[in-house]
């Protein structure tokens, strides 16, 4: 590694991507991934056969929307539904819909990082589901978290689908879940997708699709760094790498280098030296069971009501009160 001259770090991406690549063992955050051509390509991931969690949730939500549906209505009013990375909403369609149709009052808050999966949103909640009130913003969890604390004329119901707590290690994902419980009231619930443990063959499949779409997704990584910072990398001599290691429940992705190399980051003044087979550390996939779900919950204050699961218990979402 060689810095030519101080590179002024001057927003999180360039000050994480110049900690990461400088560490040793190298690492990215995932959080990166998802410019406009990783959302797409997460898109794509959504619909691989080998993906189960989409299909998984998708199934817990049709098949409990009844019970889900009572547990959230108030009898006295509106309630806001407030849901966390948003995405393009498909899941979550089958409850607004059930809602609708039973006539609950409630107002949905879809909140996203990304304006484009906002826009595309309330654009087709508009034609699909005219008669529900969306208030859509764009935002960062923890920053949109400060603001619902705002909120507490009414009940409030945060969804996190998908399994987001996953991409962050247990002391992060304790912070995330003691930051949603401070912003929740004591009527308020937390509604909570988390991939549970299972045949970790079935795990390895899921994050190694033999089209290449997870690969692909892994390198934009890269890619993104080429495009915004000023890199030169060559992401064909990169492999995408997944490991899971079934007592901790975690999987890994990497990127790995197959051959010696060097990279310059423009950007950060950054000369790189890869060694042949030197790995990146991009992303934790975590997989739970309903005991880490429950010290989880403990260590961030948060009880657990009741949880919901596919017929293959391959997936649960989890309902917590503070
Ligand atoms: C968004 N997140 C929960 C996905 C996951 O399963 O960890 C991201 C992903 N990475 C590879 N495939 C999907």
């Amino acid at each position: 590694m060689n810095i030519t001259t101080k590179p002024s770090l001057d927003t999180a991406f360039k000050k994480e991507v110049f900690q990461g690549l400088t560490n040793s063992p190298k690492y990215l955050s995932s959080k990166y991934i998802y410019d406009a051509t990783g959302d797409k390509l997460f898109q794509d991931i959504m619909a691989l056969p080998e993906y189960y969690l989409t299909n998984c949730e998708f199934e817990i939500l049709d098949l409990h929307k009844e019970a889900i549906a009572k547990l959230f209505a108030t009898t006295t009013g509106t309630f806001d539904l407030i849901e966390l990375g948003a995405g393009d909403g498909k899941k979550t369609k089958v409850l607004l819909r059930h809602f609708s149709e039973k006539k609950i009052n409630f107002v949905y808050k879809p909140i996203d990082i990304s304006q484009n999966a906002i826009d595309q949103l309330s654009e087709k909640l508009s034609e699909e589901l005219p008669q529900i009130t969306v208030d859509a913003e764009k935002g960062e969890y923890f920053e949109v978290l400060d603001r619902l604390k705002t909120y507490r004329s009414r009940k409030k119901v945060i969804l996190v689908l998908g399994s987001n707590i996953g991409n962050l290690l247990h002391p992060r994902a304790i912070d995330f879940l003691s930051n949603l419980k401070d912003s929740m009231g004591d009527d308020d619930l937390l509604f909570m997708g988390f991939d549970q443990k299972k045949d970790p063959q079935i795990i390895l499949n899921a994050y190694n699709d033999p089209t290449g779409v997870t690969a692909a997704f892994n390198k934009n990584l890269l890619t993104r760094i080429n495009r915004e910072l000023g890199g030169n990398f060559d992401v064909s001599k990169f492999k995408h790498w997944e490991r899971y290691d079934p007592e901790t429940g975690t999987a890994k992705s990497f990127l790995v280098a197959t051959e010696a190399q060097k990279v310059t980051i423009s950007e950060l003044n950054l000369d790189l030296t890869f060694d042949p087979w030197e790995t990146i550390h991009t992303e934790i996939s975590q997989k739970y069971d309903d005991n880490v779900v429950e010290w989880l919950a403990s260590e961030s204050g948060l009880v657990i009501e009741t949880s919901f699961s596919d017929s293959k218990g391959y997936y649960k979402d989890y309902v917590f009160r503070k």
